[in-house]
């Protein structure tokens, strides 16, 4: 339990300032190999889009799975389902939705790259849709989103992970656009009555504070992304969000997690 645990948030395909930021935090070396020895890194998501090497992150992170024994992980975040809902369905409009919708239309709206669809190989669809959308770990309940939309897929942490595996692993197209949509929602935890959304989502799945990424912290503030140095603790201290929007100018934060949780 005293091992050090980290959490990175969105990368976005900005797979060198990834890179170097771990290695500024000891976690990997000069040449980008697993260097951490106890330490545990969680990712929270958001690999791809809207940034030049998606796919390199998503390797680079696979790499590092397997170099320490599993002690780094991830997440999957809204944009891994935006790219492999893209990949699998395209341009096929959403039968449900009540206007035009379709995965193509919201990939290139939301910052899809064609390099990285064209480099989408099955081992990194096997490994995406494998990943936990919600973990705790230590007390700290990890997430991507900051929403309550996870729990219309269920009561507890496994039982919300299952509810999405079943729909990645399926051909249900409305069923991965509510993934996508539910996933792509946010700010639950913001305003006056953040700290209760938060105690309640904590009561529900566990842990006693709430890690999300998503989210950027300088749009909170009302700064620019360039001002940001840290993490951000808000909601009365029961949520910390680490996305400091690398792609939009922001650092890319290595962030330690407390272990008095
Ligand atoms: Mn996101």
């Amino acid at each position: 339990m005293d091992r050090p645990l980290f959490v990175v948030g969105d990368v976005h395909g900005h797979l060198a300032e990834l890179t170097r930021a771990l290695h500024a935090s000891d976690l990997v070396d000069a040449d980008g190999d697993w260097c951490g020895g106890d330490a545990e890194l969680w990712f929270l998501g958001d690999f791809v889009d809207r940034g030049p090497d998606g796919i390199g992150v998503i390797e680079f992170v696979m790499r590092l799975a397997e170099q320490s024994e599993g002690r780094v992980d991830a997440l999957i975040g809204n944009h891994e389902v935006l790219l492999l809902g893209m990949h699998r369905f395209g341009d096929r409009n959403v039968p449900g939705a009540p206007t035009p919708r379709s995965f193509a239309r919201s990939w290139l709206l939301n910052g899809g790259m064609r390099s990285d669809q064209d480099r989408l190989t099955d081992a990194h669809i096997d490994w995406l849709t494998s990943r936990q959308v919600l973990t705790e770990v230590d007390g700290h309940l990890l997430m991507h989103s900051d929403t309550l939309a996870y729990l219309e897929w269920g009561d507890t942490i496994d039982e919300v992970n299952e509810a999405v595996w079943d729909v990645l692993k399926g051909d249900d197209l409305d069923h991965w656009w509510e993934c996508w949509r539910k996933m792509t929602t946010r700010y639950a935890f913001r305003g006056p009555d953040g700290a209760a959304v938060a105690d309640e989502l904590l009561e529900v799945l566990g842990g006693r504070e709430v890690v999300h990424g998503h989210s950027v912290i300088a749009d909170q503030l009302g700064v620019a992304p360039e001002q940001i140095d840290g993490p951000l603790r808000y909601a009365d201290g029961r949520v910390l969000a680490v996305d400091a929007g690398l792609y939009s100018g922001g650092p890319c934060l290595v962030v330690e997690l407390d272990h008095d949780y």
